[in-house]
C-alpha cells in the first residue's frame, strides 16, 4: 500500500553552510508536514549501513566518509504522494542536472555533497525512517 510519508536528511554540506532553515522552509512551503526530526551525526559505520545498497559503487567509501563528516538533520515528512513529490522538490542527484528552483539546484555543492536525501520508494521511506527513529519518536 502506498504511504504518504517519506524520509529526508539535510546532509553535512547544507547543515554546515547554515542552509537547514532555508531548506526546511522550502519543504514546509511545498506542503510537507515534518512529523519527526532530529539533529544527529552518523558514524562511518552507520553511514555505511544506510548506504549499503551502494557498497559496490566506486563512490561508496567517499560517500560514507562525507556523510559522517558533520552533523545532519534526519526527518520524516508527510504529504499526499510524498515520495514522488519530494524527489521532484529536491531535483536530480547531480545538481548540474537538477531543474531550476529545486533544493539541490539551489543548495548542492556537488554530485556527492548534494544538500539533501530523499527516499526513492515507499518501502525505502519506511526502512530509512525506522533506521533513525524509534516508535516513540514518530508518534505524530
Ligand atoms: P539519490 O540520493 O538522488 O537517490 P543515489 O544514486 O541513491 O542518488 O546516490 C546516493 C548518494 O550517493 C547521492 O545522493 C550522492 O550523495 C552520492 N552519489 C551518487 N552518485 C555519485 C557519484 O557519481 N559520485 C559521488 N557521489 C555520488
Amino acid at each position: 500500500m502506498a504511504t504518504n510519508r517519506t524520509f529526508t536528511m539535510i546532509k553535512p554540506d547544507a547543515f554546515g553552510a547554515g542552509n537547514s532553515g532555508a531548506i526546511l522552509k522550502m519543504i514546509e512551503e511545498s506542503g510537507f508536514k515534518i512529523v519527526a526530526m532530529k539533529a544527529t551525526k552518523l558514524t562511518p559505520e552507520l553511514a555505511g549501513k544506510f548506504y549499503e545498497v551502494h557498497k559496490e559503487r566506486p563512490f561508496y567509501a567517499d560517500l560514507c566518509a562525507y556523510m559522517s563528516s558533520g552533523p545532519i538533520f534526519a526527518a520524516i515528512l508527510e504529504k499526499d504522494n510524498a515520495v514522488e513529490d519530494f524527489r521532484k522538490l529536491i531535483g536530480a542527484t547531480n545538481p548540474a542536472d537538477a531543474a531550476e528552483g529545486t533544493i539541490r539546484k539551489i543548495f548542492a555543492k556537488s554530485i556527492e555533497a548534494n544538500a539533501v536525501h530523499g527516499s526513492d520508494s515507499d518501502e525505502n521511506a519506511a526502512i530509512e525512517g525506522n533506521f533513525f527513529f524509534n516508535q516513540a519518536e514518530r508518534v505524530l
